[in-house]
């Protein structure tokens, strides 16, 4: 018998796109009052429950969105993202998306569903290995906890 510790897992990445830098005071009645801090720490301690490290980070920017998820190669277990509003619009985020071969969880705060229709088609959804929407930030932690399934 070995007594050499089991290997850490590479850590979560989690990102958050664009806006949503404003959670607490935008909409507050479709996006709630949790900031996006509240939403970083949630996903921290989700994390470290099942025995994972957490990186995050939040942009405006696509290109560095894009940027980021190329340099996690090799680093990372998987992906959750909420895309903000890059998740009706954009193909280059899901070609990105796909670089790092690991699975990606796509959140949506609120039921994108239920809103205008421009907010039904994802692109991220075509390559996700799973989505969960209309569950506020606990969509989050729910995400965690299935790319840990996943991944684990
Ligand atoms: C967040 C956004 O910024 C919107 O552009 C999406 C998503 C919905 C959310 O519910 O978290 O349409």
């Amino acid at each position: 018998m070995s007594d050499a510790a089991a290997p850490e897992p590479l850590p979560i990445l989690l990102l958050n796109g664009p806006n949503l830098n404003t959670l607490g005071t935008r909409e507050p009645a479709v996006y709630g009052s949790d900031t996006l801090a509240d939403v970083v720490d949630l996903a921290e301690r989700t994390a470290a429950e099942l025995g994972y490290g957490l990186r995050a980070a939040q942009t405006n920017h696509e290109g560095q969105m894009l940027d980021w998820i190329h340099e996690s190669v090799g680093e990372i277990s998987g992906i959750v993202i909420n895309p903000g509003g890059w998740t009706h619009t954009s193909v280059a985020l899901v070609d990105a998306l796909v670089v790092p071969g690991v699975p990606v969880m796509e959140v949506h705060i609120s039921n994108v569903h239920k809103r205008e229709a421009f907010r039904h088609h994802s692109y991220v959804s075509s390559i996700a290995a799973g989505v969960i929407a209309g569950y506020g930030i606990r969509g989050y932690e729910f995400a965690i906890r299935r790319l840990v399934e996943l991944v684990g």
